[in-house]
């Protein structure tokens, strides 16, 4: 075992830090972890695959619907750790969407018939594609309760549009890209009539109906267009889950159903339930439409109906122009798979055990032919299913959904009965594998695993019941995604994650170095629009504008202080605030709420926010920034007054404050002046450096010198303040000012130095592994408590010290292992008395001494950098 232990040891930890540490008392704590936590070897290699160090980065982002919670669940792969909640359908208090103006917008779009819907019931979500490849532009995902697909832009992870399905009263079978974004598929679910009159259930044939929408898409601005999208109308069977021809089958869609019974139930008037009657029938039917087609039909008016604003094209036109067949598919099915090629089309029935791959060649050739098997009552033709069948395939209990990986022929399908995973070959109808998991699978997420160019590598188990996997949290259980690594022969389950925020339907994963989001808005941006906002507010233009009892104030937001810090109101009078982020740092958030008022809004940087209110309550109600921003962060808040016009206020008797004499404000002012000299002293020795060194060269830390700067260009306006103070003798007003300019100051050398250090490693030479182990050594070791490199601390700079003595290796070897040996010479004799300290035996071992002693000789390689 330990041998085994220590061989594993090197492969996962590498060789660079099995070098810096003596091997075997690695291995010998890899096992004591190991032991401790009752790990197995397989349980060590799986932590390896899928454990991000600090910093590290994931080969693939996943997006999950967030089930009821009406938010999609942004993770990474292999780290299987989330990322980000999206808002989409329901509130969320952090990025302020719902709570300030423009988002609430956003989220008003999804209101159906003039009601407010404020969750939904997500189930999949789609990535927009070119070539039927993902493009890593835009995320669509549809909520099944209340019909509607939302509109995400992966430049900002935000929700840009809510559209609502005008006739569909539920849905179920979007939202799925076709393969240049032309349109997205949403299928109705369960069928109800088109109008919003009532209907009896008695009329169920003759006034229910399902169908299929196209939504229109602009790929270039990421909007649905719902006047130029349509409907196809479909006999009132349950459409199911869609699918999007590619390749050879490029402009046709697939949408399969249950309940071509069309049975009605009927429980409390002693009728069989739902469940019996909907599932009579050995077939349902899988419906081809030709959506391309469709697309020209709806430009001429005599192609379809207009109901509730958007064009229906009834079913007979589309018999008519042989855009609509069906295809008996078995019982009850559920996913519809098309394959990367566009050719093969696998439908699993959930009542069947097996897997049914439809070959589109042989459907194209019945449909040309015009040889059917019959007609539906609604006189649509149907192909005959051993005709248009590639083969079928027993694959085990409760078939549901399909992905793709890179290998040609592979699929895998999620077994919900038997909780289990299967791969198998679409072209060979072979079963090649079978996983187990926990427990009852619904979707499952490959890695781009149904686009045109699946890659492979792992697959998502998306479980319904997790039961005995997590920490027991109470009755409701989290989800479970587990990670399956599909890249050998065998699959192997990786790691369970446990999702707490509603039951994930479907995921999409996409390579991450596809997706390009910002890091900032340009100055001003109302996010929900990409155009700048009209309550755009630059330093210097923050005003309180009143129009009769609306009072408009447009402020900023920047470290560490809102602008303007009072706002005086009436009661009664409707408040706006408009807010801009002025920063343009990195991740530089600031939130604003005012409290009681229930608005909150999260302010990027260079966005433009607006929250709007009522100010129905008489009273003082702060208002402050809710993201721990700067050390000041605390600072960063106003006062919103509001007043009474209609009540008399008399003055609280003035306390007599003891004040400051003038000679003293004027010491104090004195004193911040210099202090700022000395601060300013120090940046421009940094700046020097920097120049010197030539930081433009190197992006990363140029980003942060621009950081830096933009802090430093602020001081010369509240210089100008200063100075003016002075002028008219209110040293008072001049310190508040010398001391916001300090802020300044320190923001901007913080920002300065962490830009020195990293200038300082791209330009040195490059460090031996030994002297990099000596660095870690030397922090590890508690040697920077006295020394710093480059400077006299507490303790003596070493830059040099490896000259400055006689055999100076053995004797700084000496003097780590062993300092009492050396107190007594005369140079160490006079440092201890020069810094009233002695140096301290630390317990360095020797291997550790010398990689520190390799680290000072580079050290002084690189002594002119500190
Ligand atoms: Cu199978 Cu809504 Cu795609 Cu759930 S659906 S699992
Ligand atoms: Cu801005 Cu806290």
């Amino acid at each position: 075992m330990f041998s085994h232990v220590n061989k594993l040891t090197s492969l996962i930890l590498g060789a660079s830090l099995t070098a810096t540490v003596a091997s075997a008392s690695v291995g010998g704590e890899l096992e004591k972890v190991m032991k401790a936590r009752g790990l197995t070897e397989n349980d060590v290699i799986h932590a390896a695959k899928t454990y991000n160090p600090t910093g590290g980065r994931n080969e693939f982002i996943v997006f999950s619907s967030g089930g009821q919670s009406g938010q999609v669940i942004v993770y990474g792969v292999p780290g299987m750790r989330i990322l980000k909640y999206i808002a989409v359908f329901t509130p969320e208090p952090w990025q302020g969407y719902g709570y300030d103006v423009d988002s609430l917008k956003v989220l008003r779009e999804g209101n159906i018939r003039g009601r407010e819907i404020n969750w939904g019931d997500t189930h999949h979500p789609g990535l927009s594609e070119t070539d039927g490849k993902y493009d890593g532009k835009w995320l669509v995902i549809n909520d099944k309760a209340n019909p509607r697909i939302a509109v995400i832009d992966l430049t900002d992870f935000e929700t840009k549009q809510i559209v609502v399905n005008p006739v569909f009263k539920s849905e179920h079978g979007g939202s799925f890209f076709t393969p240049n974004s032309e349109y997205i598929i949403e299928a109705c679910q369960y069928a109800a009539p088109f109008d919003n009159n009532y209907h009896p259930i008695e009329e169920y044939k003759e006034t229910y109906r399902g169908g299929v929408t196209l939504w229109k898409f602009d790929p270039k601005i990421g909007r649905i267009k719902p006047k130029d999208s349509f409907v196809l109308e479909l006999p009132p069977y349950m459409q199911d889950l869609s699918d999007a021809g590619k390749g050879v089958s490029y402009g046709w869609g697939f949408t399969n159903s249950f309940n071509t019974e069309m049975y009605t139930g009927g429980i409390e008037v002693g009728m069989p339930p739902n469940e019996a009657g909907m599932s009579r029938n050995d077939t349902d039917f899988l419906h081809v439409y030709n959506w391309k087609k469709l697309a020209q039909l709806v430009k001429n008016k005599k192609n379809y109906k207009m109901i509730n604003g958007i064009k229906v094209v009834p079913i007979d036109v589309a018999v008519k122009n042989n855009c609509i067949f069906l295809i008996p598919e078995p019982k009850s099915p559920h996913g519809v798979d098309v394959s990367p090629d566009g050719e093969y089309i696998t439908v699993c029935g959930k009542l069947d055990t097996h897997a049914s791959v439809y070959k589109w060649s042989k459907i194209k050739k019945l449909m040309k032919d015009k040889d059917y098997a019959g007609k539906d009552p609604y006189g649509i033709p149907i192909l005959d299913m051993k005709k248009s069948l590639h083969g079928q395939v027993e694959l085990g209990l409760g078939p549901l959904h399909n992905q793709y990986s890179n290998v040609d022929g592979e699929i895998y399908t999620s077994l919900y009965v038997d909780s289990q995973i299967v791969k198998w070959n679409y072209k060979t109808l072979k079963v090649l594998d079978k996983e187990n998991v926990h427990y009852n699978v619904g979707h499952l997420c490959g890695m781009e695993g149904k686009s045109a160019d699946p890659q492979g590598k792992y697959i998502i188990s998306l479980n319904k019941l997790t039961i005995d996997r997590f920490d027991p949290v109470g009755p409701l259980h989290p989800q479970n995604h587990q990670l399956i690594d599909i890249s050998g022969k065998k699959m192997d389950l990786l790691v369970d994650m446990p999702l707490p925020l509603g039951e994930p339907h479907q995921a999409v994963a996409i390579r991450a170095s596809k997706l390009h989001p910002h890091v900032r808005y340009k100055m001003g941006t109302n996010t929900k629009t990409g155009k700048p906002h009209i309550g755009k507010t630059l330093a210097g233009q923050e005003k309180i504008v009143r129009k009769g009892n609306k009072v408009y104030v447009y402020a900023t937001l920047v470290r560490s202080h809102i602008n303007p810090e009072r706002i005086t109101v009436n009661k009664g009078d409707e408040v706006t605030i408009y807010m801009t982020n002025l920063e343009r740092a990195q991740d530089e958030t600031h939130g604003f709420t005012v409290d009681n008022f229930d608005v909150h809004a999260s302010l990027e940087p260079g966005e433009t926010a607006e929250i709007r209110f009522k100010a129905d309550i008489e009273g003082v109600f702060p208002y402050y920034c809710t993201e721990f921003c700067s050390a000041l962060h605390l600072e960063m808040m106003g006062y919103l007054m509001v007043k009474d016009p209609n009540k008399k206020y008399v003055s609280a008797q003035k306390l007599k404050m003891k004040t400051m004499s003038k000679a003293e404000l004027k010491a104090e002012y004195d004193k911040a002046v210099a202090v700022n000299a000395a601060t300013d002293a120090v940046i421009q020795s940094v700046v020097k450096f920097l120049k010197a060194n030539h930081y433009e060269k190197y992006p990363t830390v140029k980003a942060l010198v621009v950081d830096a700067l933009d802090q430093y260009g602020k001081i010369p306006a509240q210089k100008k303040k200063s100075d003016e103070a002075v002028k008219k003798g209110d040293y008072e007003k001049a310190v508040l000012f010398e001391n916001m300019i300090w802020q300044y100051m320190v923001k901007t050398a913080d920002v300065g130095i962490r830009a020195k250090d990293l200038l300082v490693r791209k330009v040195a030479t490059p460090q031996s592994e030994a002297a990099a182990a000596g660095e870690r050594a030397f922090g590890e070791g508690g040697c920077g408590g006295c020394h710093v490199i480059g400077k006299v601390s507490s303790g003596p700079d070493l830059t040099g010290v490896l000259l400055r003595h006689e055999d100076a290796e053995k004797w700084v070897k000496d003097f780590v292992m062993n300092p009492a040996s050396k107190y007594k010479e005369p140079y160490i004799k006079s440092m201890i008395d020069y810094f009233n300290l002695k140096m301290p035996n630390q317990h360095m071992s020797e291997k550790e001494t010398k990689n520190i002693i390799e680290y000072l000789k580079w050290v002084d390689e690189n002594a002119n950098l500190f």
